[in-house]
């Protein structure tokens, strides 16, 4: 028998500091920068298999795993950064608008630094781990009545007249963090996957990815660039529809967005690239999500889900015919358990029985040896 193939070198020496120690001499910091870190970054990046054999046309994915950041979402590699240098250049309160994950993450990385938080969210449409977790951490939690884009105007307009430093991704740093997402993502392979599948809300995170391995290829740590696929749900797609969408609606809350802020950043990362921006619907996407936790056991929030479901659109219009490296990596920008009266929902009922071997027997269906 031929022994077990290891994916990756053994790490047991390894000591990982938090992503600014790690990828330093690529960020924006100086010996001065207070790095402030919950050691977030190196999330696994997991082969798929059963998951490739579902999408189909050929693919091999792999699952960038950001759920497992401190605070179960890709934001800390952005929120490590910009507290570090809110911190650095005197900042006493940072605020943001958020869908919730952001929230979250500032929230928990103004807490390890001591500022004060304030974070604007859209009324009745945060997932409720993400509200629980900004609660925890001591944010001053304000409800919107109103959508993402109002409050994030709201957000803009106090950062010019009081003195609050913006943590949502027009901070420049917000973007310099999350780029390290490619460094890891190229660092594991030893090479950039063919094709960067993710989902798209304000477009701050796509707009990262690809300045990171932009920045790969230029030091000639990766030799080429891969298309960049990113995916709206089919509510909130003003990219996709080439205008700002007034009430966008979707299941997935993380991504209702209707006037990205990196609009731009999105539009460049797709023409660079030679890749794609396109809406999936809501039941593609909760398709996705249910297919990702069964079949590889990885369970993600219903945005994140949104690349694979869009992965899965492209291969069934032969997107991937006559391709002939097809390693997608897949972006699973937020954990499953943020969201979980979305999981729960799947669900029509749940078994329940009396507390006997009869009755659990009876409602199980077993048979008698
Ligand atoms: C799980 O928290 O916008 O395209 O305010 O939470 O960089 O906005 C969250 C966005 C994808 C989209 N997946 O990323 C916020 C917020 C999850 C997210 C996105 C978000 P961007």
């Amino acid at each position: 028998m031929k022994p077990p193939v290891r994916v990756t070198p053994p790490r047991a020496a390894v000591v990982w500091n938090g992503l600014i120690e790690e990828y330093r001499q690529w960020l924006p910091v100086t010996k001065a920068t207070p790095v402030v870190t919950l050691m977030e970054g190196a999330t696994p990046l997991i082969p798929a298999p059963r998951l490739s054999k579902w999408v189909g046309g050929g693919v091999s994915l792999y699952l960038k795993y950001e759920g497992l950041n401190p605070t179960g979402s890709f934001k800390d590699r952005g929120m490590t950064l910009a507290i570090s240098k809110a911190k650095e250049e005197g900042a006493h309160a940072v605020v943001c608008a958020s869908t919730g994950n952001t929230a979250a993450s500032a929230a928990a990385y103004a807490a390890r630094a001591g500022l004060a938080c304030t974070i604007l969210i859209p009324k009745g449409e945060v997932a409720l781990g993400k509200l629980a977790q900004a609660l925890m951490h001591g944010a001053k939690v304000l409800q919107i009545r109103g959508g993402f884009d109002e409050a994030l105007t709201v957000v803009r307009e106090l950062g010019r007249s009081y003195a609050v430093t913006i943590v949502n991704s027009t901070n420049p740093y917000r973007i310099e963090g999350q780029k390290t997402g490619s460094f890891e993502i190229s660092d594991a392979l030893g090479r950039a996957p063919a094709f960067h599948a993710i989902p798209v809300g304000n477009a701050g995170n796509i707009t990262a990815y690809w300045k990171g391995y932009k920045e790969y290829r230029t030091a000639g740590k990766i030799s080429a660039l891969p298309r960049m696929l990113g995916f709206q749900a089919a509510g909130a797609a003003p990219i996709v529809e080439g205008r700002p969408v007034k009430a966008p609606r979707t299941i997935a809350t993380a991504i209702r967005i209707g006037n990205p802020a990196s609009w731009r950043g999105a539009e460049a990362a797709r023409e660079e690239s030679g890749g794609v921006i396109r809406a999936v619907t809501d039941a593609q996407i909760l398709e996705a999500y249910r297919a990702l936790a069964r079949l590889e056991g990885v369970f993600c929030e219903p945005a994140s889900a949104a690349g694979v479901a869009g992965v899965r659109t492209l291969a069934k219009a032969g997107y991937f015919r006559g391709v002939r490296d097809r390693t997608v990596a897949c972006i699973l920008t937020g954990h499953g358990l943020k969201d979980p009266n979305t999981a729960i929902e799947q669900f029509e009922r749940i078994l329940t029985a009396d507390p006997t071997v009869d009755a659990v027997a009876s409602v199980l269906k077993l048979t008698k040896r």
